[in-house]
């Protein structure tokens, strides 16, 4: 074909498969419905994609269905079952839907896949474990099935799936492998199961196969680049011999660098590169049809459409045979913009969602096949949106423009730590490893009713803000009752701790259908990043203040800090990403200086996301960790030395980025560690951190409530390595997703705990 896309949302216009999925759980539906209901999903994507100007019969309809994750699909495809859940297959290998389902979201004592951020999305998928004793085989026959589904309609799709090469760096060894082993090391093994795999989809009717090897444009999976090389070699020279359908290998999330000339000496058919991350390709000419990944899959602008052609017919120097696609699957995006009734119709013209760029891509393809004239009326179009965009009120603000170019060198500081540290330790007098959390208390469902009744007018703002202050003043009482020192208001008052910030700065806009599959059955709703931003009145100054007024103790003030509000919204593209973050550093600058005046001494900037914005590429990492960093000092350094600011982070992976965590330079930083078992601790007294640090003694991600003996434990382990006057005690996260019981429970324990670490310390 000559244009097509790398993958297609899943989760349905309105959430249907959350909704099927979550009542197969529930057991309100039995399995044969959930079928149902994603062959109908199916269906209506195959029919929606023809409709938007995909071919129906030409492979260039990818099959990218997934009841969870890709990954998982392809580790229960081929067989690679962690031995604690090999009791869920048949004879054959195979795991049914409920099986599958156990092993995403675990069982009893058996824990789940673990589960990790997908490249540099906030996508997270499951952690495939492989072992020596993993034996592959095709066990798996869903994707066939879905292709055979396609035929009996009268389509024919592509299916798609995850790499043996990208699958094997993405795993990690299981329990019972010897440490020092790799997964890639089972290569060998696992490729006669894609081929077998590869014949049984021609036989069903496939033409063609998508074969996604993202771990290829990656330098930040911790394996030597000659290994990964040669396993692609490997892989390709195998899977190419004889093979029984066109192989055509997508390379999403950037440039290919030396893995494309491993795989043009390939005997693939067909290579799919990431022209918005990478550059067009110089280099040896080659027969092998390049797919141009022009629109972008991983952001939701319209762009430019003119400059996206220009590609492709650079590319046509490279190879006579050149298609178009998105640069990476398009489940990065929501459905679709005419779902979006009240977006301001100005900022609705800028925008494209996963049909508008298939739209996109229909036009391109029609530009490849009849020359630019037959499509020059849409790609005026799309230039005279770009124009009005950037002219548009809003998107340029000189206010905001002449504070950044107007600041110095003091702006990212705060100077001395020793000095803050005395005034932090006579202003709010702690005892011995203070005892805080991360911010959120339980989002029960009386607060998501309220919130849902107050959206809808049905209940005034004043009832709904008593409701909150109501919630908020049994937050406070709890925490005084169990003897936490840090105080926090519990965040009833927000849904999403980005959307929170994004509806009321300006700059932003938010969506109503804009889901976006976060993992699993759970989704998000990335706000718009459009504009010039700055923040029209104070935010949380109200809840913070109206919070310090009901205890002696001192309340942490709870922020979002600006590479988390980039890394989980729609970030314009029309400039660099360190010039928008120092502009939403600003405004929150601004509410933490409003915080201060207001007596609020403990304030917390959270940057769960630092480590997920990381460039897969390490020629880009320096840059992105010195704006990122930067921008974090300039939201919090324009505080006075007696006023403490906290830092959050988690999804570990810390060792990457402990320097750039040292560089916040934020007086205490909170960690996740509790599942790992305070594995980052002794990375941590390595490299010499000496300021507060609370890594996490509690796994939030868990129902489980743990023992004073535990946490005392996990603490004795922190304390080995950290000097008492650091060390603080929190939870790992924020117990926005757990239930009050166990939440009280583990507080009980942490504090117990904790007290008798400090009798210990004192005796
Ligand atoms: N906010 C945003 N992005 C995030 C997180 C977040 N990305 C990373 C991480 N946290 C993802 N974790 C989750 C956890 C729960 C849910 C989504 C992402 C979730 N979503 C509800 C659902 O799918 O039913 C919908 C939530 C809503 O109604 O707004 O439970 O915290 N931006
Ligand atoms: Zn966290």
């Amino acid at each position: 074909p000559t244009g097509t896309i790398l993958g297609y949302p899943r989760i349905g216009r309105r959430r249907e498969l959350k909704r099927a999925v979550e009542s197969f759980w529930a057991g309100r539906i039995d399995a044969a419905e959930l079928e149902r209901t994603s062959a109908e999903l199916r269906r209506a994507t195959r029919g929606r994609l023809v409709e938007l100007g995909l071919g129906a019969a030409d492979s260039s309809i990818p099959e990218s269905f997934s009841y969870y994750d890709q990954v998982l699909d392809t580790a229960v495809a081929v067989g690679a079952i962690p031995t604690r859940f090999a009791g869920l297959a048949d004879a054959d290998g195979a795991v049914d839907l409920a099986g599958y389902f156990t092993i995403a979201r675990g069982e009893g004592d058996r824990a789940p896949l673990e589960m990790t951020k997908w490249f540099d999305s906030n996508y997270h998928y499951l952690v495939p474990e492989i072992g020596p004793e993993t034996e592959f085989r095709l066990v798996g026959d869903r994707l066939v099935r879905e292709v055979e589904e396609a035929v009996a309609d009268g389509f024919v799709t592509r299916p798609v799936v995850v790499g043996p090469v990208t699958f094997l760096l993405l795993a990690k060894a299981s329990d019972e492998a010897p440490a020092d082993f790799a997964p890639l090391s089972r290569l060998e093994d696992l490729l006669p199961v894609y081929r077998e795999l590869l014949a049984r989809l021609a036989a069903a009717g496939a033409q063609w196969v998508q074969v996604d090897e993202p771990a290829l444009v990656s330098e930040s999976l911790g394996v030597d680049r000659g290994a990964v090389l040669a396993a692609a070699q490997t892989a390709y020279e195998a899977l190419g011999q004889a093979r029984p359908l066109g192989i055509l290998v997508a390379a999403p999330y950037g440039s290919l660098d030396d893995a494309l000339p491993v795989l043009q000496a390939s005997p693939i058919d067909a290579i799919a590169l990431d022209l918005v991350k990478g550059e067009v390709p110089t280099g040896a000419g080659t027969e092998q049809v390049l797919v141009g990944g022009v629109i972008d899959g991983h952001n939701i602008w319209r762009g430019d459409l003119a400059s996206a052609f220009a590609k492709l017919e650079a590319l046509r120097a490279v190879s006579p045979n050149v298609s178009v696609a998105t640069s990476t699957n398009l489940f990065h995006t929501p459905h679709d913009v005419d779902d979006e009734p009240n977006l301001d119709p100005r900022l609705a013209s800028w925008l494209a969602f996963a049909d508008q760029k298939v739209g996109q891509v229909a036009v391109l393809a029609r530009g490849l096949e009849q020359g630019v004239d037959a499509i020059r009326t849409e790609l005026d179009a799309a230039t005279a949106a770009l124009e009005d965009r950037r002219s548009a009120p809003g998107v340029r603000d000189g206010a905001v423009r002449d504070r950044i170019a107007a600041l110095g060198a003091e702006a990212f500081s705060r100077g001395d730590y020793a000095a803050r540290r005395a005034a932090q330790d006579v202003a709010l007098r702690l005892p011995p490893l203070p005892t805080t959390t991360i911010g959120s208390f339980p989002q029960t469902g009386d607060i998501r009713r309220e919130r849902a009744r107050f959206a809808k007018g049905e209940i005034s703002r004043e009832e709904y803000e008593g409701f909150l202050e109501k919630e908020i003043e049994d937050v406070v009482a709890l925490q005084e009752r169990i003897g936490l020192d840090v105080i926090v208001h519990g965040e009833p008052e927000r849904n999403d701790m980005v959307q929170y910030f994004a509806e009321n700065l300006d700059g932003f806009a938010v969506t109503e259908n804009g889901w976006v599959q976060s993992y699993g059955s759970r989704a998000t709703r990335p706000s718009i990043l459009w504009g010039d931003v700055s923040r029209p009145a104070p935010i949380t100054v109200r809840w913070s203040t109206f919070t310090q007024g009901l205890t002696e103790k001192p309340v942490k003030g709870m922020l979002t800090g600006p590479v988390t509000i980039l890394a989980w919204s729609f970030v314009r593209d029309d400039q660099p990403l360190g010039e928008t973050a120092y502009q939403v550093a600003l405004a929150l600058r601004d509410e933490i200086a409003d915080l201060e005046q207001a007596g609020i001494g403990v304030i917390q900037v959270d940057e769960p996301a630092l480590r997920e914005l990381l460039p897969l590429k390490k020629r880009d990492q320096d840059a992105y960790l010195a704006w990122s960093v930067d921008s974090f000092r300039l939201a919090t350094s324009g505080v006075e030395v007696r006023t403490q600011i906290h830092t959050h982070l988690c999804y570990s992976e810390f060792g990457v980025v402990l320097d750039a965590i040292d560089g916040l330079d934020a007086d205490v930083t909170s960690i996740e560690a509790a599942r790992s078992r305070m594995e980052v601790v002794p990375e941590l007294e390595r490299s010499g951190f000496a300021r507060g640090i609370g890594p996490g003694v509690y796994d939030i991600h868990s129902p489980r409530v743990p023992s004073v003996e535990e946490v005392g434990e996990l603490i004795g382990i922190a304390l080995e390595a950290i000097p008492e006057r650091q060390l603080w005690i929190n939870p790992d996260c924020g117990l926005k997703t757990r239930g009050y019981a166990e939440t009280v429970a583990s507080l009980e324990n942490i504090l117990s705990a904790t007290r008798e670490a400090r009798a210990e310390l004192g005796a």
